[in-house]
């Protein structure tokens, strides 16, 4: 025994280790996540933005943003996204930058103001969902008279941890405008010109419209939907049905009135926050109340349910890193009956 304790010091010594040190014996049998699930109450988020709109402004912090920090990660949400809540008061120029992080926005309150996305502009009003995917110019114009409010989720500690961080703010704070209003929507849609590629890893940025949500939210309203996730919508890469983005997955996801899912788990990761009523999500033997502006976490290979006892529809917008998982070959799901 002093032997082998002489020898792993002798090993240390040259920057080496036996396998026998690090792993007395024990194996994961399955994924343990360093991180539990927890829940944010509107009235501390709101609160937490509203006093930044008073003390913080944009020449001291390039975008008026509060995270949400999970206590057991310090630093982020979940351990691969962030999720975030940004303030643009009317008047305010959020200047244009572009990073590798993949970046999308759910807008919880206000309309009116401009998201300017590679030479594009699309007004963003409550509901709206925008993708700012890798290395896309953007900047945020709140030209209406109203205050915004709209969360931000990121890749940013999965770009972290692979360290492929590239950050470059534009020259000319505002970024040019070149492409007329209805761009997007006319040349990513099912009928399209020639010369839009379909092929890049990366999807367009694109605004997906609360009215258009509602609409099929209202369509497929009264089908079986999932036993798992009840109505849930993704967010799809308008040029080819993928995923929202190569790193994040989002949606919406509608739970009816009395309505229970069964309970399952998988290797993605889902924050959800409410937009509109109330429910439940039991997480493992936790359960977590919540109601219109709350946000929450569901950490990956934990079982949860959800359930909406009231009389009114439950609409929750969900971010997921499904995608990555896909793309690695990790992703696996246990379903229960
Ligand atoms: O709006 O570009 O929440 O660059 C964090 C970093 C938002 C943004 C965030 C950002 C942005």
């Amino acid at each position: 025994m002093e032997e082998l304790k002489e020898f792993n010091e002798e090993l240390r010594k040259k920057n080496l280790r036996g396998f026998w040190e690090a792993y007395q014996g024990e194996v994961y049998s399955e994924p343990l996540s360093s991180y539990e699930p927890y829940l944010w109450k509107w009235s501390d988020v709101h609160d937490a933005i509203n006093k930044a709109g008073e003390v913080i402004g944009l020449e001291l912090s390039s975008r008026r943003v509060i995270r949400l920090c999970n206590p057991s990660l310090k630093t982020s949400v979940a351990h691969t996204f962030v999720l975030n809540l940004q303030m643009l008061k009317p008047g305010e120029h959020a200047v244009a930058h572009r990073h590798t992080n993949g970046a999308i926005r759910f807008v919880i309150k206000g309309r009116g103001a401009h998201v300017v996305v590679e030479g594009e502009s699309f007004e963003i009003e409550e509901g709206d969902f925008v993708t700012t995917p890798n290395w896309t110019w953007h900047d945020h114009i709140n030209d209406s008279d109203q205050t915004m409010l709209w969360l931000d989720g990121l890749d940013a500690p999965l770009v972290r941890m692979l360290q492929v961080g590239f950050h470059e703010p534009h020259k000319e704070k505002k970024q040019p405008i070149f492409r007329p209003e209805g761009s997007a929507l006319h040349e990513f849609s099912p009928i399209r010109p020639n010369w839009v590629r379909t092929d890049s890893i990366q999807p367009p940025g694109y605004c997906y419209k609360w009215k258009d949500t509602e609409r099929v939210l209202k369509s497929v309203g009264e089908r079986p939907g999932d036993p798992y996730d009840g109505i849930l919508l993704h967010y799809v890469n308008p040029l080819t049905g993928g995923p929202t983005l190569p790193t994040l997955s989002c949606g919406v996801q509608m739970f009816r009135p009395g309505e229970r899912t069964k309970s399952h788990r998988h290797t993605s990761s889902a924050v959800y926050h409410v937009f509109r009523g109330k429910g439940a999500t039991i997480i493992g033997d936790e359960r977590f109340e919540w109601e219109t502006g709350d946000s929450f976490v569901v950490p990956l290979w934990r079982f949860h349910r959800h359930e909406n006892l009231t009389d009114q529809e439950a609409l929750l917008f969900v971010m997921t890193d499904k995608p990555l998982m896909d793309a690695l070959g990790f992703y696996r799901e246990e379903r229960q009956d």
